[in-house]
């Protein structure tokens, strides 16, 4: 799971505070609608070496070892549900084994305890989370991406090594990570991958939430993914940007509500009718011992339409990060 993106872990009791405030003045929501769209064949793959990741179930499938460096990923979800793909670098001695151990179990107990209302036991739960969680660096990754969809991301990544995971929730509110989480081990080798080059940008911030310039034209695009700055929010978790199909029947207060995996109603399947997840991109960090580590770049083939850029943070239509757009037939 991740947890915060740069802070420590040092302050989770005031982290658990504020994220049980969040709870108690959470809101409801309902999705949005929209019709089929592929994201398969958008470019990006040509010019990279690219990383194919598959979902046929639950579950998550990908090479063990890759090269460093600007690195595009190819994520074909083929399974019946949404899910993602968040990058997480581990600190240096750990392994998935110990993510599987020590961080998924005790997320799934604070969840557990959160679905029955019990926040003391939750807050006793999420307690157990071992320090070197804290220095876990979310590194990107695809955002929500709906069944037989594809999503083609590019980040900068270091040598290291990184897990792969998706925590959506099942309809019983189990997590998705008991299965889905890989391992991957970057190495020292460059890709010699070069930056990409966008055809629009959006750009995220705390204070200022999503903004980008919403004359969209129709067609293909490379969207970069600016992040000005990381912190932590009450469901442990930063910000990141999704995007959203909404047909004539989504609800944005739903969608809006589903975008939390702290309430035991929301980030769980089935999806929020009427939306259409179109991938996005993960936490990024803003690091300045990591170059470009607050850019990131996804694909996406924009047909005429209604869309929206959405963050998976407590109410993000409060924060500014649920901006709907219109695609238009032409411009
Ligand atoms: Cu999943």
């Amino acid at each position: 799971m991740k947890n915060s993106t740069q802070l420590p872990i040092r302050s989770i009791k005031n982290v658990v505070w504020l994220f049980c405030l969040a709870l108690i003045f959470s809101c409801e929501a309902e999705p949005v609608l929209q019709e089929e769209i592929n994201t398969a064949d958008l470019g990006v793959k040509k010019n990279h070496n690219v990383v194919d990741v598959v979902t046929t179930h639950m579950n998550i499938e990908v090479q063990s070892t890759i090269p460093s460096g600007w690195t595009t990923f190819r994520y074909d979800n083929r399974s019946h549900n949404p899910h993602f793909v968040l990058i997480d670098k581990l600190p240096e001695g750990k392994t998935v084994e110990d993510s599987k151990e020590e961080i998924v179990p005790v997320f799934q107990e604070g969840m557990d305890f959160i679905a029955l209302g019990d926040w003391d036991s939750a807050l006793e739960a999420f307690g157990k989370l071992p320090a070197w969680s804290g220095e876990i660096i979310y590194s990107g990754g695809t955002g929500l991406l709906s069944p037989n969809q594809i999503s083609e991301i590019t980040v900068y990544l270091e040598p290291g090594t990184y897990v792969l995971e998706c925590y959506v929730k099942d309809s019983e509110g189990r997590f998705h990570t008991w299965e889905m989480i890989a391992q991957i081990e970057v190495t020292e080798d460059d890709s010699g991958n070069k930056e990409p080059k966008p055809t629009m940008e959006v750009r995220i911030s705390s204070e200022a939430g999503i903004q980008f310039d919403k004359k969209v034209r129709p067609g293909k695009h490379l969207i970069k993914a600016f992040f000005e700055d990381q912190t932590v929010y009450s469901h442990f978790l930063g910000h990141d940007i999704h995007l959203v199909r909404l047909d004539e029947n989504a609800n944005l207060d739903e969608l809006n509500s589903w975008m939390n995996w702290s309430d035991p109603n929301a980030f769980k399947t089935p999806a929020p009718e009427g939306v259409e997840f179109l991938g996005g991109m993960q936490d990024l960090p803003v690091l300045d011992e990591i170059p470009n580590s607050n850019v990131g770049y996804f694909a996406a083939h924009l047909k005429p339409g209604t869309y929206a850029f959405i963050a998976e943070v407590p109410d993000p239509m409060s924060k500014g990060m649920l901006k709907v757009f219109t695609v238009p037939s032409s411009m």
